[in-house]
């Protein structure tokens, strides 16, 4: 069974990019990079078979002049000639997801198309389009198999269960529970970075001479902050790898020197990081880490963040998110702003540079602008992030704003786009945004 799994492109839209002052663009966030986990994880389910895993972002990194997305897939599709065509996707990227599917469709209708990821999670529903004939929502590497499975015996997809099939537009769920399945320890899925070859080059963040790539120490978050995608894609529950498992994948990653744990939040078990690194020391890995942080773990564990330095961590993304408490509240995001302050000193005080992102309501005004602009004046770390709090469909804030949405375009679901009504007028808001990208203390971009 031939097996071609996508990663779409990255969205284009970003109006904090394109309204921001010219002394800011060069900080602002253009993209990330990283490699596409899912895809590689339900590769390992079927690496029995014949599969390619495309990084569409990566190529499109490293040539430029790659053709239009359809003109690249139909390419892929001459290629390698696949019998199941599998899409991941996350919200801002669902339309390149629509898009790819049409095109496999158009080449040839009798290719499987299957589609799963963070937004087929949150957003089944959305999947009506008849280029799509099966949605896969959740952690479903075993479920995937079952599907490449019958498509060799030529069975019927409704005796599996956990699925959804496309019939002429309507998703019909089908019954039964699927089997047990311990996404994290026994059954959890190496992912083959050897798919990736081909882009490794394009994965260096900032000015870094060398390739990063995420590893996952657990998945979801046990916090349940309104406005977050994660803790809603994984049910409030919260699952921790195992040491050891950590420990063999990261002796398989030698060609990355940088590595960003790919977690919702790295500390959440403290005894579990303590054992990592030591075990890390133990086995000689020397790695560059990077790390999602909370504030309020830093502040009130200070001897942990020592022990990650001392192991590696030299870069920590920490999500301020605001500066007054109300809004924190507000949010649900279960430590106060006065743990911002007291996070950026400890992780100054052990080496670490701080990346801190705040999300700006669209209902600021000039002074909630220039109250923001004043805290992270004073509260300088080396790089900082302003990005927009967006109603992502699936959260509970999206739930609670749903009727004040104006604008219902996906691709600008990334934090960089108001799609609802800010109280400056649009371009203002953006291009005030975009000005407090030069609050901050380093001079690279990252
Ligand atoms: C790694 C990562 C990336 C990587 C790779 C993503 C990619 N596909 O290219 C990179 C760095 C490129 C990336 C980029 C972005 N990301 Co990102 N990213 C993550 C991160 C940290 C981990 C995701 C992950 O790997 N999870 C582990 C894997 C195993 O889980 P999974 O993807 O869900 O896959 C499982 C299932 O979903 C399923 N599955 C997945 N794909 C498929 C496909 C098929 C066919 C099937 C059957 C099943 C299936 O099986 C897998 C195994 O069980 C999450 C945050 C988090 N901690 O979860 C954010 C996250 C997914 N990213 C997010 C966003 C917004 C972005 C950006 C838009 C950010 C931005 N503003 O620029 C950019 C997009 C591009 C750009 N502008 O640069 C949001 C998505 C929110 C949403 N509702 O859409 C998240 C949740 C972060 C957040 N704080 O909200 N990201
Ligand atoms: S914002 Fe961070 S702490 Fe809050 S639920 Fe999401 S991942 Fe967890």
């Amino acid at each position: 069974m031939k097996i071609l799994l996508i990663n779409p492109p990255r969205s284009p839209e970003n109006n904090i990019l394109k309204f921001a002052p010219e002394e800011a663009r060069r900080f602002i966030h253009k993209k990330l990079i990283g490699p596409p986990l899912g895809l590689l994880t339900i590769a390992a389910a079927v690496k029995d078979h014949d599969v390619v895993v495309f990084d569409t972002k990566g190529e499109y990194d490293l040539e430029p002049e790659t053709p239009p997305l359809e003109e690249l897939v139909l390419k892929l599709l001459v290629q390698h000639q696949p019998d199941l065509v599998g899409v991941t996707t996350i919200t801002s990227e669902f339309d390149f997801c629509i898009d790819i599917c049409r095109t496999v469709k158009q080449f040839d209708p009798a290719i499987l198309t299957v589609a799963g990821g963070l937004h087929a999670t949150l957003c089944p529903q959305d999947f009506t389009d008849p280029a799509f004939n099966i949605v896969i929502p959740g952690q479903c590497p075993h479920i995937f198999r079952d599907v490449v499975k019958a498509l060799e015996a030529g069975t019927a997809f409704e005796s599996i269960p956990g699925i959804l099939i496309n019939k002429d537009g309507s998703l019909h769920k089908t019954t039964g529970k699927p089997a047990p399945w311990d996404i994290i320890d026994a059954d959890y899925m190496m992912p083959d970075r050897n798919h990736l070859k081909r882009w490794i080059e394009t994965y260096k963040v900032g000015n870094s001479p060398f390739p990063s790539t995420y590893v996952y120490t657990s998945l979801g978050c046990p916090y349940k902050c309104t406005f977050c995608s994660i803790w809603s894609q994984f049910r409030g529950k919260y699952y921790q790898r195992t040491v050891e498992s950590l420990i063999t994948e990261l002796k398989t990653i030698d060609e990355y020197p940088v590595v960003r744990f790919a977690d919702a939040n790295t500390v959440v078990d403290e005894q579990f990081m303590l054992q990592l690194f030591k075990r890390i020391d133990e086995e000689g890995i020397r790695k560059t880490f990077v790390m999602d942080i909370r504030a309020d773990v830093a502040a009130n564990r200070p001897d942990i963040i020592e022990r990650l330095a001392r192991g590696g961590l030299k870069v920590v993304i920490c999500g301020f998110e605001s500066f007054r408490d109300e809004e924190l509240k507000k949010y649900r995001k279960d430590s106060p702003a006065v743990d911002n302050q007291e996070a950026v000193k400890v992780f100054e005080q052990n080496g670490i540079m701080v990346r801190g992102n705040y999300v700006v309501p669209p209902d600021y005004n000039l002074k909630d602008f220039e109250a923001l602009a004043e805290y992270a004046d004073r509260n300088r770390v080396v790089y900082a992030g302003y990005t927009i709090l967006t109603p992502m469909p699936g959260t509970v804030y999206y739930q609670q704003v749903k009727n004040q949405i104006i604008d219902n375009d996906y691709r600008k679901y990334n934090f960089f786009n108001s799609v609802m009504q800010s109280t400056l007028p649009h371009d203002e808001f953006h291009t005030r945004i975009g000005a407090l990208w030069l609050i901050k203390k380093g001079v690279d971009v990252i």
